[in-house]
């Protein structure tokens, strides 16, 4: 047998030794259980009082049950369960009044439970939420300065639109208009506003 001919049946040896072992490799990664959430990560800008919905799907389910769980205390995100966690699902999230401006960080936990109830797999989805107020109190025609003129805007929103229904006419920041930060927008605005304005009057309270 000649050198050559030694030579290639060697290397025909190596090339099916490697197809073998990356075979076996990736029969193995195919057969790993592993879930994938997309988008991977959810982002939130909201004012108080405000809320949103979003939708997180889950892929590689393979039969597998799915829980969902909220990492650590979170009061402004709540899942929306259907009559089992399933993919796709939703989440809210809803800021009260009383929240404070910052940055916001919270967690959903998805866990992968085969037929034996074994885990499999679990995923994070972690959830960010910013609150912010972009708006200054008593600005409702958002002309950047507060004067009668944000008082007049606020009494034609009450007493002649009657809101967006009525005219479809609202004020640039409906937000600014509560100045007595009762989370309503009513008459005790405008005297409030105007106590403000001419009579050196409490601070505005725009949550
Ligand atoms: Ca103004
Ligand atoms: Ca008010």
């Amino acid at each position: 047998m000649s050198r050559q001919t030694q030579n290639y049946r060697a290397g025909l040896k190596a090339l099916l030794a490697f197809l073998i072992i990356y075979s076996c490799i990736s029969v193995s990664v195919a057969q790993a259980f592993e879930l994938v959430a997309e988008p991977p990560s959810l982002e939130f800008s909201l004012h108080p009082l405000q809320g949103v919905r979003d939708t997180v799907l889950i892929y590689e389910l393979d039969g597998a049950n799915l829980q969902l769980n909220i990492v650590e205390n979170c009061s402004w995100l709540f899942p929306v369960f259907a009559d089992s966690p399933v993919t796709p699902f939703e989440l809210d999230v809803w800021i009260d009044a009383s929240t404070d401006t910052g940055v916001y960080l919270c967690e959903v936990l998805v866990t992968a439970i085969d037929e034996d109830s074994a885990v499999v797999d679990e995923i994070s989805i972690p959830v960010t939420l910013y609150i912010t107020r972009d708006y200054e109190c008593g600005d409702a025609n958002d002309d950047g300065r507060v004067n009668i003129l944000d008082v007049c805007t606020i009494l034609l929103y009450l007493y002649k639109c009657k809101g967006e229904d009525k005219c479809g006419w609202i004020p640039e920041n409906v937000d600014a208009c509560d100045v007595n930060g009762n989370a309503s927008i009513n008459i005790l605005d405008v005297v409030y506003l105007i106590n403000y304005i001419y009579k050196g009057g409490p601070p505005l309270m725009c949550w």
